[in-house]
Formats: structure tokens, C-alpha cells, sequence
């Protein structure tokens, strides 16, 4: 076989609770930030809203059968907070609680791996009222929470997973204003990037005080960031932006510092124990990684930074990506050189591609197969080179809503008909199953 991994190496898919569930008002959840931003005109594609969205709720026994049928040793999910406590905090409700219990007892029943992410993005409304991320009181309420959710499927759920990329939600929703709660503020963003921060370590160190038994990660996306040309201002705007989306993140946690270029302007929210307080060890990091950033100098943007397009003549995905393997490589390679080699699932790696079934109803993905094998042999590269990764997720297991991008843009393995929420497992979901019982592949 061209491809090989390590028999313990772990194969598995990823969702996220707004993008697959749907129910969005049902059995006592409470409005999420992503309900409400969906729900507002103009922010979302065509106007789409996540209010069914793959039906999961309702459906999940058939999308845990369809987890079975792939071969998957693991599932990532995340609970939606408004499912279990409406309002973000005070008396929990027994029907959301009771909904992710039997997910978790099915995938159980399944032979699958629950990894549990607390929060993929899906904030309680009423604690966006109450400044959100912004406000430092959120650290507290999210541990509250977490620690809820941990006590509550802790027997059965051993992989935990604190945040979901706190570094693009920072971004993309408090600088930029194109994703929930839609705020386009430099001090915001500053103080929820590293309030999220502070959250990683705040739940760490609450979660080890509940239990020595779980696998405690949280995700970032992590891009290598290239200046479109080697010039002196795009190599500066790249380093910025570097720091801005990654080390922003790595270095508090990983190092226990802010990077040089951004640790003035965090200055006004980070309090004396916050550093010790955040740097506490996690047991492994999630990393999603799908292309790289390439920057350019623009003095007319937000710290003089401006993404680039992808050279002219590059493969791109749906979304516009360039496909660039060599991203997952060097992001890899990256904290094996720099951060202390710390043990990394890949919990994010897939492509948007414009999937149509043909006259039998299949659908030949060969472009996603393509882009999941050259990802492959990225990792298979830098493990060979030392770089501790013991396992890797695809996005995405369904079809979902793609944020911003509404339902235009499809992830799957297995591709939604949302009018009938009929499943109808692509090309790549053989190909992906071929994978994970061979544990590897050959070059197609
Ligand atoms: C994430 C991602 C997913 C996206 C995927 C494709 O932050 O984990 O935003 O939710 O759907 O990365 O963009």
C-alpha cells in the first residue's frame, strides 16, 4: 500500500451542533447567536438559516447507522449550549440533556468513539446580551457549563474537546463582522480572543478536578500563512497575521505568552494570573487545517493586512481554496519544531466541491478523493518526519450548513437532499470506508 498508518492511528468524521441539527426552536432550546444571525437578512447566502438544516435531531439513528456502515472509530459532535441550557446558565433542560444522552449510547451501541466538543460557535443568545465573549464573565459561564456537560456523559464520553476554533470565531465574528454575533470591533476582538483562551484553561483545570479519566483537546484552525510576494510589507503583513490567527492562540497556550507582535494590544484585558491560568496542559490539540493564508500588505485594511488571491492557475475548491497540501504539512511540522511535538489529531481536513448525482442517483466525487489522499500523504509525511499525530477526522460526515455560505457549499461525504433529508453516501464515503479498514491507501 502507497499510504500506510499505524494500526492505532484513529479514522473519524466531524459535524457541529448548528450545522447538522436543525430542531432549531424545539424541546425547550434557547435562541443561539447563530439563530439569531441566521435569521437576519442578508447575512446568510440566499437566506438560509440552520433552522432544519439536516434534520439530525430527528434523524440521528440513521446518521449513526450511516457512521457504522463508513467503519468510523470516532464521531466529533458538539452539543448545542442552548439545547441543555436555554438561557446559557440556571435550570438545565431535561430534553436536550436526554437528546445527546442517546446519541452518545447509540454511537456507543455502534462500536463509536464519542468526541464531545463544548462549543462549536453556537453561543446562547442571552449571554450575547450579556456582552458575549466580550465580557469576561463568559469564561465562568462557559466553565460552568462545560463542567455540566463533562459530569453529565462523562461515563461514557473520554475525549473532550474545549472550543472550536476560538481564533476564527474571534475573528470572523467579533473583527469582521461576517459571522455570528456579526461585531466588527478591534478591542472586541481582542477581548474575546483572549477570553476564549482564558476558557481553554479555566475548563482544563475544571475538568481535572472532576475526573483524571478523560482525554481533555480543544481545535484550532491552524494555516500556514505565506506573503504573496517577497517583498519587506508583505512578509511584515504576514508575520502579523500569524500572530494575529495563530500564535495569538499556540503561544498562550502551548507557551504561556502572547507573541511579541500582539501582546501590547492585549494588554487592557489580560489580568495577572490569566497566562498561568490558560497554559494548562491538554492532553492533545485538534487541528484544522484546510489551505494556506497567503497576505499582502494593504494599507487601506484593518492593521495593514489584506488576504491575496491564489496564484493564477491554482486548484481550487468550491469554497475557493487553494488546494495546497503542503499547508497541512507545514502546520504539522510546525508544532513538532516549535511547540513541543504535542500529540495532535487532525479534526478538521475536507473540501467543498459542486457534487451532482448522475442519472443512477451516485455521486462520483473523485475531486474530494483526490484532495482527502494528497491531505493524507501530507500527514503520512510529517509523521515520517517525527510530527505525533494519531489520528484524523474528516469534514465532513454530512452535508450542513456552511455559515455564511448557507447550504450552497457541500463537505460531505454523504451528500443531503434538504428538501427530502434523504442521504445518499458519495464516492468518497466507499473510498473513505476502503481507508479505514485497510488503515491506508494507494495513490489513485
Ligand atoms: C470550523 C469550520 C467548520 C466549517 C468547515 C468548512 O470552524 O470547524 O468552520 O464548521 O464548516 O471548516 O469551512
Amino acid at each position: 500500500m502507497d499510504i500506510e498508518f499505524p494500526s492505532e492511528f484513529v479514522w473519524g468524521a466531524a459535524t457541529a451542533s448548528y450545522q447538522i441539527e436543525g430542531a432549531w426552536n424545539e424541546d425547550g432550546k434557547g435562541q443561539s447567536i447563530w439563530d439569531t444571525f441566521s435569521h437576519t437578512s442578508g447575512k446568510i447566502y440566499n437566506g438560509d438559516t440552520g433552522d432544519t438544516a439536516c434534520d439530525h435531531y430527528h434523524l440521528y439513528k440513521k446518521d449513526v447507522a450511516l457512521m457504522a456502515e463508513l467503519g468510523l472509530h470516532a464521531y466529533r459532535f458538539s452539543t448545542a449550549w442552548t439545547r441543555i441550557f436555554p438561557e446559557g446558565r440556571g435550570k438545565p433542560n431535561r430534553k436536550g440533556r436526554d437528546f445527546y444522552d442517546a446519541l452518545i449510547d447509540q454511537l456507543l451501541d455502534q462500536e463509536i468513539d464519542p468526541w464531545l466538543c463544548f462549543y462549536h460557535w453556537d453561543l446562547p443568545q442571552a449571554l450575547q446580551d450579556k456582552g458575549g465573549w466580550q465580557n469576561r464573565d463568559m469564561v465562568y459561564w462557559f466553565a460552568d457549563y462545560a463542567a455540566f456537560v463533562a459530569e453529565a456523559y462523562g461515563d461514557r464520553v473520554k475525549h473532550f474537546l474545549i472550543l472550536n476554533e476560538p481564533n476564527v470565531a474571534a475573528l470572523l465574528g467579533h473583527m469582521l463582522g461576517l459571522h455570528a454575533p456579526g461585531k466588527s470591533d478591534f478591542m472586541t476582538f481582542i477581548a474575546a480572543s483572549h477570553h476564549f483562551n482564558l476558557a481553554t484553561g479555566l475548563v482544563t483545570e475544571r475538568l481535572r478536578s472532576l475526573s483524571t479519566e478523560w482525554q481533555l483537546g480543544t481545535v484550532l484552525n491552524l494555516q500556514p500563512v505565506h506573503p504573496e510576494k517577497d517583498t519587506d510589507e508583505d512578509m511584515e503583513a504576514a508575520e502579523l497575521f500569524h500572530a494575529l490567527m495563530n500564535r495569538n492562540v499556540l503561544d498562550p497556550l502551548l507557551k504561556g505568552q502572547y507573541p511579541n507582535e500582539t501582546e501590547a494590544m492585549l494588554s487592557s484585558v489580560v489580568q495577572d494570573d490569566d497566562l498561568r491560568q490558560i497554559a494548562q496542559p491538554l492532553d492533545f490539540l485538534g487541528v484544522n487545517c484546510y489551505t494556506r493564508m497567503l497576505i499582502k500588505s494593504d494599507k487601506k485594511s484593518p492593521f495593514s493586512i489584506a488576504q491575496a488571491s491564489p496564484p493564477k492557475g491554482s486548484e481550487l475548491t468550491a469554497m475557493n481554496w487553494e488546494v495546497y497540501p503542503k499547508a497541512l504539512y507545514e502546520s504539522l511540522k510546525n508544532l513538532q519544531e516549535n511547540y513541543g511535538n504535542p500529540r495532535v489529531f487532525v479534526t478538521e481536513n475536507g473540501a467543498a466541491y459542486k457534487d451532482e448525482l448522475n442519472a443512477r442517483g451516485e455521486i462520483s466525487d473523485t475531486a474530494r478523493i483526490r484532495y482527502l489522499e494528497r491531505h493524507l500523504e501530507a500527514v503520512k509525511e510529517a509523521m515520517e518526519e517525527g510530527a505525533n499525530v494519531s489520528g484524523y477526522f474528516v469534514w465532513s460526515l454530512l452535508d450542513n450548513f456552511e455559515w455564511a455560505e448557507g447550504y450552497a457549499k457541500r463537505f460531505g461525504l454523504i451528500h443531503v437532499d434538504y428538501e427530502t433529508q434523504k442521504r445518499t453516501p458519495k464516492q468518497s464515503f466507499s473510498w473513505y470506508q476502503d481507508v479505514i479498514r485497510e488503515q491506508g491507501f494507494d495513490r489513485s
